[in-house]
């Protein structure tokens, strides 16, 4: 079979097991490995020794073995093909770039025109020959709205983030403290942030997600701030089972709980010390790609 026709096959068998988008690109060096040199050098991956786990990734990467299995029965001849996603050491957003899936956003992101940046990403290594696809324009223009919303700061200039600085970091990945200068900034954040997502203007038009495992997430939306302050070990291992909450050890977010109690307790609007149970202004935000759209 020819690699046109090859391809042709690749993206008609991803569709069928539902992936959104799937673009085809080189397996050699990518050209972004240098600035991520640059980037651990410049202490900007913080504490972060080890990279996330989550179950997203987990579902995701069920849908990628029946691609390949549904290739593998489609298509003559062996090939080798690995399966990767978000743990695997690999730069994914610049391989997705280059595949033509999107373009890096200024929130460094990677964002679809039609679908927005809520996308989880993930590959499959092969030997197979395909053609290629091309990377698509940057659409970002003038605007600058996920850099002017973060509330910590977290990038030094576009296209640029400061893991160290990022809310995400401090309540999925660092486990020790969180320095006192950016406990205002979390506010009410316990795990995770999509504020430089919530407010690109691509994210507004996006539809909404279609996969029942990622979207029926047994974790509210809004979690109970003195429930999580107090959480037990057997409460931790429910809330957290098969979610990406346990990314987060228990300690965790038991302080993210601890830091956005305080942040409501010092609300402008506050009118109690400590908030009733359950208020709304006792609740915290549970960030991950794709829930949080407001
Ligand atoms: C470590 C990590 C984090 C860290 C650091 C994030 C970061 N921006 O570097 C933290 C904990 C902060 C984080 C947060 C989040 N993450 Co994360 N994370 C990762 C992980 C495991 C590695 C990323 C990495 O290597 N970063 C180092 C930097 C240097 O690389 P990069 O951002 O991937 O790519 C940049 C370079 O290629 C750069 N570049 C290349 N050449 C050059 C040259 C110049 C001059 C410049 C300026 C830049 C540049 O452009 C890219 C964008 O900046 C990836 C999975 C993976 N294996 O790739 C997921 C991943 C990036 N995360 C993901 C998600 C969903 C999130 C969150 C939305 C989760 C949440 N709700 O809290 C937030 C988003 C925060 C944000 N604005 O980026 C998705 C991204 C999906 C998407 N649409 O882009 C990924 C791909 C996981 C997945 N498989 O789906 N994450
Ligand atoms: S995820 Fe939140 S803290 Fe991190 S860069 Fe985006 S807005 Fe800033
Ligand atoms: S908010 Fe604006 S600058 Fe930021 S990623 Fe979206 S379009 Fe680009």
């Amino acid at each position: 079979m020819l690699p046109s026709a090859k391809t042709r096959r690749v993206k008609t068998l991803a569709a069928a097991v539902g992936f959104d988008r799937v673009g085809i690109t080189h397996a050699g060096p990518v050209q972004s490995v240098a600035y991520y040199r640059v980037w651990l050098a410049a202490g900007h991956a913080g504490t972060m020794g080890y990279l996330r786990r989550n179950v997203e990734i987990l579902v995701m990467r069920g849908m990628l073995r029946e691609l390949v299995e549904r290739l593998r029965q489609d298509l003559n001849g062996p090939f080798e093909a690995r399966v990767c996603g978000d743990t695997t050491p690999l730069l994914e957003r610049e391989l997705a770039r280059a595949a033509g899936l999107g373009w890096i956003g200024k929130n460094t992101c990677l964002l679809h025109e039609r679908l927005g940046s809520y996308l989880f990403l993930g590959e499959v290594l092969t030997t197979l020959e395909l053609e290629p696809d091309s990377p698509v324009p940057d659409r970002c223009g003038t605007c600058t709205r996920c850099l002017d919303a973060c509330p910590t700061k977290a990038f030094p200039a576009p296209y640029q983030l400061d893991a160290s600085r990022c809310i995400s970091y401090f309540t999925i990945e660092h486990r020790g403290e969180v320095a006192a200068e950016f406990h205002a900034g979390i506010g009410d954040w316990v795990f995770g942030c999509d504020i430089c997502q919530q407010v690109c203007p691509f994210n507004a038009k996006a539809p909404p997600a279609t996969h029942p495992e990622i979207v029926e997430d047994r974790i509210p939306a809004r979690l109970n701030l003195l429930d999580l302050l107090n959480l037990g070990s057997a409460d931790y291992r429910r809330l957290t089972e098969n979610t990406a909450a346990r990314r987060a050890t228990r300690h965790m977010w038991r302080r993210n709980a601890g830091i956005a109690l305080r942040n409501a307790q010092h609300r402008p609007t506050a009118t109690r010390k400590t908030p009733p149970a359950t208020s709304e202004g006792n609740a915290g935000r549970w960030g991950r790609a794709g829930d949080n759209r407001q």
